[in-house]
């Protein structure tokens, strides 16, 4: 890119003050990171406003390279320019840190791999309680908030840009048991991204904690998130093993048996807290598992989804593509092939 990277300091919501990378036009300041992505509309990942619409709007650009107020935006009631700024901080550092943990980790460039551009469009219509990722403009769209707060956590992004690349790879069909593969595959992503961002958003690896493993936590007004990843029956709604009639349910809850195994792949079925984490919630032999860390169990994930899975891959052709990957990666017979079989078996997936 012609544009030379201005490191800007951002006030976020939900990460404090952290530096972002932004760009000059003319005098201003503007919310393009030169950095990161080629072509599309602005050159580069950019956030706009939407200024309560649901089209895009224009970059971001201020005075100065300082931006936000680090509090919630509400409709009516903001008045300054550094309120509204806070969402498009949040947004810039949710894909700033979405875009380093699959370049530097994994040697993924942006949605397809191959540097397209995206963006984030915020303050998307007005209050609203939704995030979410669209294929035409190959953009994100992130609501304020009402009953949650600001729906740019990190994992939220990285969610979002999660269904970016399920779109350019996989493209897993968003209903029955591939949409719950496809939702899983963003958790998954949103919380590698969150491990990653939290160790300090550098390095070739993903650490294997500093994650939640729940989906939407920081943007709950009463502390309870959007989905469990390591136990999704906590919602009401998600069970937490494959049956026959789990391709009937929402893609988000159909999401919570992929979402679990990824869970035990990584961490095991002993660790974490208490027996919320533990080996009870388990319900098939062979009961107790050793993870392989987060950084290995998102390889595996990764590779599966975007060389070896197809629109219409289900949960049991998804247990044998990740037994592909890991024998790919690791060796035929490798403690991961194990993993892999031990965690699909722990969701009634598989011997
Ligand atoms: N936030 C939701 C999601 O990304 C939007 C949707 O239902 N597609 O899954
Ligand atoms: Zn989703």
């Amino acid at each position: 890119s012609m544009l030379q990277t201005a490191t800007g300091i951002g006030r976020s919501q939900y990460n404090g003050n952290v530096p972002i990378s932004t760009s000059m036009s003319g005098a201003r300041y503007v919310m393009v990171d030169p950095e990161r992505g080629t072509g599309g509309l602005f050159g580069a990942m950019a956030i706009t406003n939407a200024n309560h619409s649901t089209s895009p709007g224009a970059v971001y650009s201020n005075p100065t390279n300082e931006w936000g107020d680090g509090k919630q935006y509400v409709e009516g009631t903001s008045t300054t320019s550094a309120n509204g700024q806070t969402a498009a901080v949040n947004a810039l550092w949710g894909l700033m840190n979405t875009y380093d943990t699959l370049k530097n980790a994994l040697g993924w460039l942006s949605l397809d791999g191959h540097n397209t551009s995206t963006y984030i469009a915020v303050h998307v219509n007005t209050a609203y309680d939704n995030a979410y990722y669209s294929d035409t403009c190959k953009c994100m769209f992130i609501g304020d908030g009402s009953f949650f707060t600001n729906l740019g956590s990190i994992d939220v992004i990285g969610h979002e840009m999660g269904h970016g690349v399920t779109a350019a790879t996989s493209n897993l069909i968003y209903s029955g048991e591939s949409g719950g593969l496809n939702e899983s595959s963003s958790d998954i992503t949103g919380d590698v991204v969150e491990s990653y961002a939290r160790a300090g958003g550098t390095g070739a690896s993903i650490p294997n904690a500093g994650n939640d493993w729940q989906t939407g936590k920081e943007i709950s007004r009463t502390g309870t998130p959007l989905r469990w990843m390591y136990k999704p029956s906590k919602d009401g709604s998600s069970p937490d093993a494959w049956s026959i009639s789990l391709k009937n349910l929402d893609v988000h809850y159909s999401s919570g048996p992929n979402n679990r195994m990824f869970y035990f792949l990584s961490q095991g079925s002993n660790a974490g807290k208490g027996s919320e984490f533990g080996s009870p919630y388990l319900v098939k032999t062979p009961l107790a598992m050793t993870g392989i860390g987060t950084d290995k169990a998102f390889r595996i994930w990764f590779k599966a989804n975007t060389t070896k899975f197809t629109a219409s891959t289900n949960y049991a052709d998804a247990r044998s593509k990740m037994l592909q990957s890991a024998r790919e990666l690791y060796g035929v017979g490798s403690k991961e092939d194990k993993a892999v079989q031990r965690a699909y078996a722990a969701i009634n997936v598989g011997a």
